[in-house]
């Protein structure tokens, strides 16, 4: 029989079925908490430091002190996959308001948790990659940036569960936001582009989105590429009529967009700009220079 997996919590290792944390955490009480989800590929975690970066960041808009350096946070990730041999993971990195009482008060709660989940992935999303998935426009808009926007990593996915929800009632693989005004956003955990005549565009983060670490390497290397990347607001029309609609994100990767709403993208397939960076991307996330090794 396989071992169980290990996860850490606040500096130990506890086989799956025993990593629990108190009821009276305010990260299950409040969803008051911040974390990531990260890759390893063939070895190399993938943007790691990214990733600590922005969790220490989410952690510093909340006003939660992060009892681990940046440097601890990264041995501790490293250590974890090490232990579950790991080497292609999906990371699972979060940070608990922790231990409080039943009053959503933070200075209640004298220390953060932190936890440590690796487990094994899937490497091939089935047809999803090559055929692309559907999407629809829900009613359920992104948080403003005056309110808890997905610029903080939070542990709050309520507002992307809703629409996520929406399209599993309505039979499409996933949904897409928009922000306030109407402008397009991003999905329920990836970020959006949008292919028109050879340029590239993606929204800004004005439309209160998460900053994602994929985009950013996407964008690189469409620019790297030779393509116009640019930050704008797309409006539901804009997006109808693109050329090619692809999301990025940890968990996704890039996957083409075919559909959105009943309306055809592009040629209904996925095109050729999308292609061609999906196939860069595959070779940047197994370079070791863009992440950490795990056995150095
Ligand atoms: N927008 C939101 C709201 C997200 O939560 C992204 C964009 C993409 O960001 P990155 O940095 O990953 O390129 C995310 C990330 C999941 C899952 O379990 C979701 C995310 C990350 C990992 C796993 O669905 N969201």
């Amino acid at each position: 029989m396989k071992s169980e997996l290990l996860v850490y919590i606040d500096g130990k290792y506890y086989p799956k079925s025993q990593a629990k944390i108190s009821v009276y955490d305010h990260g299950l009480l409040y969803g008051d908490g911040v974390f990531e989800g990260i890759r390893a590929y063939n070895g190399v975690v993938f943007k790691l430091e990214e990733h600590i970066d922005r969790l220490f960041q989410s952690a510093h808009t909340i006003m939660m002190n992060i009892p681990l350096s940046k440097e601890q946070i990264l041995q501790a990730v490293l250590e974890t996959l090490r232990k579950n041999k790991l080497t292609d993971a999906y990371i699972r990195l979060v940070v608990t308001r922790g231990i409080g009482d039943l009053g959503l008060d933070p200075r209640k709660c004298p220390r953060p948790s932190i936890i440590v989940i690796t487990d094994s992935i899937s490497l091939h999303a089935g047809e999803a990659k090559s055929k692309g998935i559907t999407t629809m426009l829900t009613w359920v808009k992104r948080n403003p940036v005056d309110s808890t926007s997905h610029e903080v990593k939070s542990l709050n996915y309520l507002n992307s569960i809703l629409a996520r929800m929406e399209a599993n009632i309505s039979g499409f693989d996933e949904a897409i936001c928009l922000e306030k005004n109407g402008f397009v956003a991003e999905g329920v955990g990836e970020n959006l582009f949008i292919v028109k005549n050879g340029e590239i565009f993606t929204p800004p983060s004005s439309a209160g989105i998460l900053s994602g670490i994929t985009s950013k390497v996407v964008a690189r290397i469409a620019k790297d590429l030779g393509y116009n990347v640019a930050e704008t607001n797309i409006t539901p029309h804009q997006l109808f009529n693109s050329d090619e609609v692809f999301f990025t994100g940890t968990a996704v990767e890039m996957v083409p967009i075919r559909e959105v709403n009943r309306r055809q993208i592009g040629t209904g397939s996925p095109g050729p700009v999308t292609k061609r960076l999906m196939a860069a991307f595959r070779k940047v996330v197994r370079d070791p220079r863009e992440g950490v090794l795990v056995n150095p």
